[in-house]
């Protein structure tokens, strides 16, 4: 199906920068031969084993000008990350060195590595499925303990082994139907239509539980995201800034502080939270502010959870109120919108909660540090139905993996309808066909070659 590639590849895998060492990478049949043409040990690595590592020195293309003392690892195919042979050099970081080094290479006849060339050569060798590669990625992205959890699970092949099990109760399935299609003349059926459409259901509800993990999923690799929701002068900025422990936003006792949303994340129980400080809402002659509020708007509509900061400094007005309707006409209904009552250390006597409408308010002062803990704490609860479900079964995190699987699911769709509509069993043999292929696209068994080009497109070079 794919076609391996014949060239020798090469990039610096580690960051470029100031650093203790960078790392250099080459993969391809030429990787040994063209190591050997920079590199002078007291080894010669064209016959040394497999995973050693030796220490030389790189040359320059003169042979004689040093530019490097270097360790080099090797791995002979296919016990390699990518299935080829593998050179990895470690010489010290900086800028210069490593860039020295790979021209060298370029010069001896390896190409520059495309994004994500090693992985994608490592799912073409079959030293990975595609889930697996896309795990590698967020793990090397991940910013929180419950996102790096979730990848190690993907890259041990949790998912994928997962997959495949699905793909074997409908691959089964479907040998039934077509077996019949040997039998079309006497009118057999292998199974009653009934069992079948039992079966289809069964897996359809897999597949749908597995589909809708992605709402936790998302949480995991993308954070939760909280927009702070407040009018002018509520505290919005002093409640960020309190939560990231640094003075992030300029807080003001000027009404319209905040004009662009400032968009900073924390984790809190092991999860990323990404907060959205946004431009209070008022009724603005200010073009900048009125853009403000547009954004700020733009941000609710996005958020996972809208947190409503309330002035409690002063009597509750009729503007309070609306700003919850705002607030409530914006998100959808599955949007928990948690209200904070800030500044109660100057919380004026008239002042009364019930007035505006909220439930369960948390109190705080942003002045005195009172009440975060807390704030964070119901943060934190109101994600605890994706926290369970992310310890405990398997969860997708990835969009593609989503479509993928809901294009099953409308396969498996079609395939009850023909039953019902007492069409052949080959006919629905068709849909399931379509469901297995579907499902197949998670783990890159059926993954078109732009698609893939596409994927691995995205991972950084040296990967
Ligand atoms: N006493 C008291 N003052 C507070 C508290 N929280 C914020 N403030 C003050 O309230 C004023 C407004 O605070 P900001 O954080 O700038 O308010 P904001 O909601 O971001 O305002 P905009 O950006 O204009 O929408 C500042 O003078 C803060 O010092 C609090 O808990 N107690
Ligand atoms: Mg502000």
């Amino acid at each position: 199906m794919h076609r391996l590639s014949q060239h020798t590849i090469t990039a610096i895998a580690t960051p470029i920068g100031i650093g203790g060492i960078s790392v250099i990478r080459i993969s391809g049949q030429n990787a040994f031969q063209i190591a050997n043409s920079v590199f002078k040990s007291n080894v010669n690595i064209l016959y040394a084993a497999s995973h050693t590592i030796h220490y030389g020195v790189i040359k320059d293309v003169d042979g004689i000008t040093n530019i490097d003392t270097v360790l080099v690892s090797l791995f002979r195919a296919p016990n390699s990350y990518t299935g080829e042979d593998v050179i990895e050099i470690s010489c010290h970081g900086g800028y210069f060195v490593a860039q020295k080094i790979l021209s060298l290479l370029y010069t001896f006849g390896a190409t520059p590595a495309k994004p994500g060339e090693f992985t994608q050569r490592a799912f073409l060798n079959g030293k990975l499925d595609l889930a697996q590669a896309e795990a590698v990625a967020d793990i090397i992205h991940s910013r929180s303990e419950k996102s790096h959890k979730a990848s190690v699970l993907q890259l041990s092949g949790r998912l994928s082994n997962y997959i495949n099990e699905l793909r074997n109760q409908l691959l089964n399935l479907c040998s039934l139907l077509e077996l019949e299609l040997d039998f079309s003349q006497e009118g057999i059926e292998l199974a009653s239509r009934e069992d079948v459409i039992k079966r289809i259901e069964s897996t359809e509800a897999e597949i749908l539980k597995l589909s809708e993990s992605y709402t936790s999923g998302k949480f995991v690799r993308e954070g939760v995201k909280v927009a702070l929701i407040g009018r002018p002068n509520s505290g919005k900025s002093s409640l960020l800034n309190i939560l990231l422990g640094e003075e992030r936003a300029i807080v003001s006792e000027i009404a319209g502080t905040t004009r662009d949303v400032i968009e900073e994340s924390i984790v809190i129980d092991g999860l990323e939270f990404v907060f959205f400080d946004t431009a209070g809402f008022r009724d603005s002659y200010d073009v900048i502010e009125q853009e403000g509020i547009r954004r700020t708007l733009n941000s609710l509509k996005q958020a996972d959870i809208a947190l409503y900061i309330i002035d409690s400094s002063h009597k509750v007005s009729q503007h309070d109120k609306l700003l919850l309707n705002q607030i409530t006409s914006s998100v959808s209904t599955l949007v928990p919108i948690l209200a904070c009552i800030n500044k109660i250390d100057i919380k004026d006597s008239s002042f009364s909660i019930n007035d505006i409408g909220v439930t369960h308010p948390i109190e705080i002062s942003c002045k005195l540090h009172l009440g975060i803990d807390k704030l964070k704490k119901e943060l934190s609860i109101l994600t605890i139905p994706n926290h369970d479900s992310i310890s405990s079964s398997i969860v997708i995190t990835n969009i593609r993996h989503k479509d993928a699987l809901t294009s099953s699911l409308k396969s498996l769709q079609r395939a009850k309808k023909t039953i019902y509509n007492g069409l052949g069993g080959d006919f629905a043999a068709i849909d399931l066909r379509d469901s297995l292929n579907y499902l197949g696209e998670v783990i890159g068994l059926t993954t078109p070659d732009d698609i893939l080009d596409h994927i691995f497109g995205k991972f950084c070079i040296g990967k």
